[in-house]
Formats: C-alpha cells, sequence, structure tokens
C-alpha cells in the first residue's frame, strides 16, 4: 500500500512567527501539503521510534490535510500518531497532550487568528517534545528539504475514521484516537482555585466568553459553564466551523466586535473575555472596561500569590520586545528575573525549560506559564477569574490600581496591511540605515535617546536573532517597528507605541499616543512609500 510519488518543489513554504500559513487555494494544490509534511518528516530521525500528535482548530480543509498526514506518517515508518477526536484540539490542550505523554512532538493544524474558510488561511505549525513549537534551526533545515524535494511517501489506503475515541492500526502504524478536552481541563483544574471561583458564580458573577466559532468553545462550556457554574449561555460563537462562521477569530477591539459591544453596553456582564481561532489568544474586557494585553501580563504576574499553583513562588518573567514595558515594572518590585524576546512564542521555550521565566506574554493577546510551551487563552482568562474571585473587586479596580502603584505604559499598535512586500521591505532597510542618524533629534517635543534594531542573544542555546527596529526615547516611550510573520499574502507593517505615564493614569491612550504616531509615520515615511494615510487597524 505505500508508494513513492514525484513531485516538484513549492518555493514559498518557509514557516514564519508560528508555522506556515498560506491561502486555502494555495495549500489545496495538489502535493502542497504532501511537499511539506515530508520535509518535516525528512529532518526527523529515527520515526519507527516515534509518536507524535495530530489535530487542530478544524478550519476549512483541516479534515483532508489530516488523512494526509495520517498517509505519510504511516508511509514513512512513524511509530505511533495520537489524533483529537474529529481532529479538534487547541494549541494550548495540543501542548499539555504532547508534554503529558511525552510524545516525540505534534503537528497542529491552525492558522490561529487568521480568517478560515475557503477563501481564508491554512496554517501548520510543527512541535516537538517540549510541547512549543520548534526553533528556527529547525524550521531553516524543513525549508531547505522543501526547496529540494523530488519524491514523497504516501500509504494508499482508505481515510481512517477519527470520530470515534480507540486505538487502531493503519498500514503498519498505531493510531490512538484521543479526548483533546480531559487532560486540559484536569490541569486548570490543578493550577487554579476553582472552588472560588465556583462561589463567586453561586453569589451571581456575570461573565461573556467569546469563542469566535472557533475551537475553545467546548472547552469554555466544559470549564466555565458545567464545571465553575457560570450562568448557560455565557459562552457564546461556541460551535467550532471550518469557516468560523465568517468571523475573523482575533481577540481584539476591531474582531471581537460582538462582545466589545456588549461589554460597553447597558446589559454588560461583570466579565468578558474571548479567544482566537486556536484557543491561545485572549482578551480581557470588564464592565465598559478593555485590559490591554500588555497591562494583563504585568497584572497577572503581580498577583501570582493569589493563584495556588504559583504561590510558593515563580522564576521569572519575559515578554517580547514588541510589548510595553509594563511588566518590567512589576519584575523590579517583585525582584525575579526579566527577559525581552523577539516576538514569536517559540522563544520563551528555552528560557521557560532552564527555569529562568514562569509568565511570559505579548502584545498580540498572548499570555502564558509553563504549564505548557504555547500562550494559553483559556489559562488567562481562568487567572483573571480567580484574581477576582480571591479578591472580589471588579477588572476596573484591579486595573487602575495598578496603574496607581507602577504607573502607566499608554500603548496601541498601528497595522498596515496589503503593503506590496518589496515595498515594506525596503521601508525597514532605509529605516534600519537612517536609525543611527536619529539620537539626540528631538521630534514633537520628544528626544530620541538611542534608535537601533532589537537583538536578542539566547542565553541557553546562544543564537542570535533579530527583530523589529526600536526608537527609545528620553522619557522612556517607544515606538517599535516590525513585519508580521503571520500573514498569507503581501506584507503588514506594524508599528507599536508606547508612552508611559508615572501619575498622569486616566487619559485616552490614543491620544496620549498620538505625538509618537506622528513621529512615527514621519521617521519611517510611510505614507508617502505605502500610500497609506493612516492605518488599517489600531488596536
Ligand atoms: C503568533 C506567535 C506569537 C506572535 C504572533 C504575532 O501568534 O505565536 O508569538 O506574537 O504570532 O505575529 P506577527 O506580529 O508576526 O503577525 P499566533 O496566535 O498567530 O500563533
Amino acid at each position: 500500500m505505500i508508494t513513492t510519488i514525484k513531485t516538484t518543489p513549492f518555493t514559498d513554504q518557509k514557516m514564519g512567527t508560528a508555522g506556515l500559513r498560506r491561502k486555502s487555494k494555495v495549500v489545496t494544490q495538489e502535493h502542497y501539503i504532501e511537499n511539506f509534511v515530508q520535509s518535516i518528516f525528512n529532518v526527523i530521525d529515527n520515526l519507527s521510534e516515534k509518536t507524535f500528535l495530530v489535530g487542530g482548530d478544524g478550519r476549512f480543509y483541516n479534515d483532508i490535510a489530516i488523512q494526509k498526514i495520517i498517509k505519510i506518517a504511516a508511509a514513512n515508518g512513524v511509530k505511533k500518531l495520537l489524533i483529537a477526536q474529529n481532529g479538534y484540539i487547541s494549541t494550548p490542550a495540543g501542548s499539555v497532550v504532547i508534554r503529558k505523554n511525552k510524545l516525540n512532538g505534534g503537528l497542529i493544524l491552525s492558522a490561529s487568528h487568521n480568517p478560515g474558510g475557503e477563501n481564508g488561511d491554512f496554517g501548520l505549525k510543527y512541535s516537538n517534545e517540549t510541547g512549543g513549537q520548534v526553533p528556527s534551526s529547525v524550521t531553516d533545515a524543513i525549508y531547505q528539504q522543501t526547496l529540494n524535494i523530488s519524491e514523497y511517501k504516501i500509504c494508499l489506503g482508505d481515510d481512517v475514521d477519527i470520530s470515534k475515541i480507540g486505538s487502531t492500526e493503519y498500514c503498519g502504524m498505531q493510531i490512538e484516537i484521543i479526548d483533546a478536552l480531559k487532560d486540559y481541563v484536569d490541569m486548570m483544574q490543578n493550577i487554579f482555585d476553582f472552588n472560588a471561583i465556583k462561589q463567586m458564580f453561586a453569589k451571581g458573577f456575570t461573565m461573556r466568553f467569546d469563542a469566535m466559532n472557533a475551537v475553545t468553545g467546548p472547552y469554555a462550556i466544559e470549564i466555565f459553564e458545567n464545571i465553575l457554574g457560570a450562568p448557560k449561555c455565557s459562552v457564546v460563537n461556541a460551535t467550532p466551523k471550518p469557516d468560523f462562521g465568517g468571523l475573523h477569530p482575533d481577540p481584539n477591539l476591531v474582531y471581537a466586535k460582538e462582545l466589545v459591544d456588549f461589554m460597553f453596553s447597558d446589559k454588560a456582564a461583570d466579565f468578558g473575555a474571548a479567544n482566537d481561532g486556536d484557543g491561545d489568544r485572549n482578551m480581557i474586557l470588564g464592565k465598559g472596561f478593555f485590559v490591554t494585553p500588555n497591562d494583563s501580563l504585568a497584572i497577572l504576574t503581580d498577583n501570582y500569590k493569589l493563584i495556588p499553583h504559583y504561590k510558593s513562588g515563580i522564576y521569572g518573567v519575559a515578554k517580547s520586545a514588541a510589548t510595553s514595558t509594563a511588566v518590567a515594572r512589576v519584575a523590579k518590585e517583585h525582584n525575579i528575573g526579566y527577559y525581552e524576546v523577539p516576538t514569536g512564542w517559540k522563544y520563551f521555550v528555552n528560557l521557560m525549560d532552564s527555569n529562568r521565566i514562569t509568565f511570559c506574554g505579548e502584545e498580540s493577546f498572548g499570555t502564558g506559564s509553563s504549564h505548557i510551551r504555547e500562550k494559553d487563552g483559556i489559562w488567562a482568562v481562568l487567572f483573571w477569574l480567580n484574581i477576582l474571585a480571591v479578591t472580589g473587586k471588579t477588572v476596573e479596580e484591579i486595573t487602575v490600581e495598578h496603574w496607581k502603584k507602577y504607573g502607566r505604559s499608554y500603548y496601541i499598535r498601528f497595522d498596515f496591511e496589503g503593503v506590496d512586500t518589496s515595498v515594506a521591505d525596503k521601508l525597514m532597510a532605509d529605516l534600519e540605515t537612517k536609525l543611527p542618524t536619529l539620537a539626540s533629534q528631538v521630534f514633537e517635543g520628544f528626544t530620541i535617546k538611542e534608535a537601533k534594531p532589537f537583538v536578542y542573544n539566547d542565553p541557553v542555546d546562544n543564537s542570535s536573532t533579530k527583530n523589529g527596529l526600536v526608537i527609545y526615547f528620553a522619557d522612556g516611550s517607544r515606538i517599535v517597528y516590525r513585519l508580521s510573520g503571520t500573514g498569507s499574502s503581501g506584507a503588514t507593517i506594524r508599528v507599536y507605541l508606547e508612552r508611559f505615564s508615572q501619575n498622569d493614569i486616566l487619559q485616552n491612550p490614543l491620544d496620549m499616543v498620538s505625538p509618537l504616531a506622528k513621529i512615527a509615520l514621519q521617521v519611517a515615511e510611510i505614507p508617502q512609500r505605502t500610500g497609506k494615510q493612516k492605518a488599517d487597524v489600531i488596536t
């Protein structure tokens, strides 16, 4: 049943910030998935001793791609696959399964927060035995394979029924269909004070969780409604759909509009949250109140003692360079380690594995801890619920008290989308050349202290990564520029603006950062080069 098929390379199979992300129409081309999956297996030794997890966020084409992966894995002599029932598993739950079962890795089919469907995006992430995504050295090796591939092996058997939990054998390979919920739910119960949260709901506390028609719906219903006792229908858009019901499953103020409108209305619940397509991102809201992911990371870290699993102490904390410096002030206060890494969760993995950090997070609505090696949307929601239950305070009270103690980093991100790739690349290259000339210059009353690329030297594997360009101002404000690494076509220029104030903490964020926005556009010549006078998305 095993056959070898001749093929020719696709030149666009380089993984970005988190796996390979391409338009569904690209991925459905003949041999596309086969080439990529074979290229992954080509860089792994001793496949006959290895077991991998397969599952994803249920988006369009996942069902077909899963069957292809099964057939290619079997033909390559893989020992065993654990497959999530019906193919559905959130990215964090996948990390739990890989770690708990000591698997050799996993193939997670998700383009995360990108839209899905026939006209949307498809994605495939490759994790190793840490439960986190493989480092750049491995993605580079896989890319080289994709450029040189001339054949792949595949088993010509029927499709495997993955709808029922149990074990089977396929083409000489063992297969186990697993419940993707149980291990994850158990882990959350071991981390947080479920009794305190249950009591809070029993007293009438209300929440709305928007699963955005994506993979976390069943997890959220089980945890928030069935176990913790949140009122029925607290979880909305709870059924995963291949096209996310037309939603763009990115939990931010722009794309989670339905939830935001509700939380800013008279009917608002006490607490609101959303997750993205594969359940690793989160957005936190109070009644008429939004918590930026930057502040959320700082607040969770500051309150770690309220959580049973962390109360005896944490190692340290890390953030991506583009994320605000709010958590740095908390790390200093608690006298714990503090690290700044490039954008991409994979850069946190070595820091967690070497016990340098316990918490980490990013401006792109990602927060997590060393319980797994991916960011974790439901974990962040439970952390907030635990804080609210123990303190009896509102989301707004907790956040404002935090600002009173630590000052506030006003923070806004501008995205310029659909820019021609060559225009975006040239803009970044020219800006990098210009950076050294900017020191000491004054724009809009702000003095530039230093301007340079962000370079990260990993203390564990000594690799060095350059990602983004940073302008540091004398008053602690910052502008960061980088190109998105998760798009499926064209380029997105991201401009991250941060302005710190110790005492003036209740201003409008957009007003506060508007002088920085002006400087950012002027210095990089964004309007002249892209034709865009303003950002497409402001979050
Ligand atoms: C991925 C990575 C994150 C990163 C984000 C931003 O998120 O896992 O670590 O912060 O991309 O990507 P970019 O700014 O390059 O578009 P996700 O949720 O898409 O997997």
